[in-house]
């Protein structure tokens, strides 16, 4: 192996000799405490400690990396201790996800390392939004995301790349390809000669050394740090390496011809460059041999500290606390007698007064989505936006919503606030992944928040289709550490999309398309809060409730219009999580006959939640059983005749008839 040192000075050479080993003596050690049982799992990365470790060294100790399973160097080069280290991997409660994440699936905000997703892929992005942060700030700093040579073939590696290309984003993305994505070869992995030359298919640079050198590793990204930040571009590299052990410890190395190890084993990454050094007189055996003594001393205080944990007692309720990061600001709600004088807008426009005023509010707050610049998005609510706040803030993206996703939890890791525009809620399904398992579960996870709204125009009436109608919020519902909200006025679109948007938490919050220009309703031009979570009284009435929310309150509201015999109760929910038990109590109590009306299909819809709760807690309060009305268990039709007989309000008279004459 071919060191050349340039004009390193030896004590960094030194250095870079003792971080390379310190991960290679805690892994060893690792792994004979994996076979005493007193860790559960393992992802070697023996043999591949010059990547994360050169990666680490050539950077600032302030900007961001989003490494893998296999990292732990990148983690020791952050000078984490490694007690607390060890405590993370036994689960223990003083650990860095204080018992809710296994192995390298945890970060840190002090050390600016990004914990992993098992999904592997989806890091990529996030380092494309820290990019963005730093690209907006005029910070002249990188993000770096790894990958393995697996990771590649995700749809998440085309688009951060993508992203990072037609945005100019200062990042890095480092391939740590080390023949194997678990069993499976490179061969049955990738056709392209390199992948370091799908760099050229984006638009950047790319560029492939050899993994296994320190020194190589090291000074390429340095080299490509100045680069990025220079030219604020990316860079794709892709370091050569092998996996000495199984995929993880369990799982065994069958597969791997014998001649190929021994050829990996000549190249050992630490090996090679202890020899260098001796040969060059920068260090004497003697020395070596007084680093590992001493690393081994540290090792054995360290995890003899990492014992001392306490046993884990849970606690129900900081693990439900734990879900959220704590609002952060004075909320402005408003008052009543404010609503009476306002102006008649339309929902439309309470939903781009609220984004507007918003935008006014926080000088750190980036629009993203689809066509949302100049041409004012789909619906056209940003309209006007580019021009009075600029395309820095107010940005167009490529179609590829999982990365949007991510790169908006990105820029909220840099202190940003994001709102992602999808262009409709049913496009939600390709950024799903980024929704639920990282916006959702990351502050429980490790304490990091997603400062994120998501827009989604949904539902139907519109004559648009299976896939331009849809009703998915009960998706994002059933996943604990979402906010869902879902306004059915302009007033309240207004003051919960503001709300939304200071909440430090990802909220989705979902907007009817076919309200948008329909329904009219005053909006005070004031910057207000309406409380997430709190349900709204629409009129009172004793014969029968109806809950509801979006277009199925103004189909009750119609209806009650259209039988003014009949006295009816309707409460708005307004959110969906969390819920407002308190009021559905109050709206049960008032009638006893409860009707859930809602467009989402019946099955599985949120009125089922709601009426198991009801069962469960005002059981005795009830006259009739409850009653849900929701739209064919089918997807939504185009052609308006069916639809209409697919949507819940062609089938509420018949429900409310069956109520009232119970
Ligand atoms: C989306 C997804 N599919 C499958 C897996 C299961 N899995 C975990 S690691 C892995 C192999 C990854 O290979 P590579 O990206 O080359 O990284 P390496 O493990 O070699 O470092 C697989 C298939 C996963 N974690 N995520």
């Amino acid at each position: 192996m071919q060191f050349n040192r340039k004009n390193y000075p030896d004590e960094e050479l030194l250095d870079l000799y003792k971080n390379l080993l310190l991960p290679r003596m805690i892994e060893e050690k690792m792994l004979v405490l994996l076979r005493q049982g007193k860790i559960s799992k393992w992802f070697s990365g023996i043999g591949q400690e010059a990547i994360s470790v050169g990666v680490t060294m050539a950077l600032q100790a302030d900007e961001w990396i989003m490494p893998l399973h296999r990292n732990l160097g990148v983690f020791t080069a952050r000078k984490m201790p490694l007690s607390k280290l060890f405590k993370q991997w036994q689960g223990s409660k003083d650990g860095y996800s204080k018992g809710r994440e296994r192995s390298f699936h945890f970060g840190n905000k002090e050390h600016h390392i990004c914990g992993m997703i098992s999904h592997l892929g989806p890091q990529m992005a996030i380092a494309d939004g820290v990019a963005l942060a730093h690209k907006l700030s005029n910070s002249e700093k990188v993000s770096v995301a790894f990958t393995g040579d697996g990771g590649t073939s995700e749809g998440d590696f085309h688009e951060a790349l993508n992203v990072a290309a037609v945005w100019d984003l200062p990042v890095i993305f480092v391939i740590e390809n080390n023949g194997y994505g678990l069993s499976t070869p490179v061969s049955e992995q990738y056709r392209c000669f390199s992948l370091a030359d799908r760099a050229k298919g984006y638009g950047m640079e790319g560029i492939q050394i050899d993994g296994n050198n320190i020194l190589e590793v090291y000074d390429t990204i340095k080299r490509l740090r100045k680069y990025c930040i220079e030219n604020q571009k990316p860079y794709l590299i892709e370091c050569m390496t092998f996996r000495m052990r199984g995929h993880e410890e369990a799982s065994g190395i069958k597969y791997v011809p014998v001649q190929l190890l021994g050829l990996w084993q000549q190249k050992d990454p630490i090996k090679n460059y202890e020899d260098y050094l001796l040969k060059e007189g920068i260090i004497t055996e003697q020395g070596i041999t007084d680093i590992r003594k001493a690393f081994k001393e540290y090792i054995e205080t360290e995890l003899q500290a990492g014992y001392n944990s306490a046993p884990m007692v849970p606690d129900t309720k900081e693990e439900l606390k734990d879900l959220f990061a704590s609002l952060n600001h004075t909320q402005i709600f408003l008052h009543p007698s404010q609503a009476k004088a306002s102006p008649e807008k339309r929902f439309i426009d309470g939903i781009k007064e609220g984004l507007y005023q918003s935008m006014e509010k926080h000088p750190n707050l980036v629009l993203m989505g689809q066509d949302i610049a100049e041409y004012g998005g789909a619906f056209k609510i940003t309209e006007g936006f580019a021009e009075a706040f600029g395309k820095e803030r107010v940005r167009n993206t490529p179609i590829c919503e999982s990365a949007i996703v991510g790169a908006a939890l990105g820029l909220s890791m840099e202190g940003y606030k994001a709102m992602m525009e999808m262009q409709f809620a049913d496009f939600a399904t390709v950024g799903f992944n980024q929704i639920i398992n990282n916006l959702a579960k990351i502050h429980y996870r490790w304490g990091q928040n997603a400062d994120v709204v998501i827009r989604m125009p949904t539902g139907g009436g519109v004559g648009a289709g299976p896939f331009h109608s849809q009703s998915n919020e009960a998706w994002f519902v059933h996943t604990p550490g979402l906010k869902v909200v879902y306004p059915s006025t302009p007033m309240d679109a207004k003051g919960l999309l503001i709300a939304a948007i200071n909440d430090p938490n990802p909220v989705l919050f979902f907007e009817h398309k076919a309200l948008y220009r329909s329904i009219n309703g005053p909006v005070p031009e004031t910057y207000y809060e309406i409380e997430i979570g709190k349900a709204r009284l629409v009129q009172p009435g004793d014969d029968i409730t109806i809950i509801t929310y979006g277009a199925g309150v103004h189909w009750a509201i119609q209806y009650a219009k259209d039988h003014p015999g009949l006295s009816m109760y309707i409460l708005d929910l307004r959110t969906l999580l969390p819920l407002d038990y308190d009021a559905i109590e109050a709206a049960v109590k008032a009638t006893g006959k409860v009707l859930l009306l809602h467009e989402d299909t019946l099955t599985g819809g949120i009125g089922g939640e709601i009426a198991a709760w009801i069962a469960e807690h005002c059981f005795e309060y009830l006259d009739a059983p409850i009653l849900r009305c929701g739209s064919l268990d089918s997807p939504i039709p185009f052609n308006i005749e069916l639809e209409n007989n697919f949507m819940a309000h062609s089938r509420l008279d018949e429900c409310v008839e069956k109520l009232m004459n119970y």
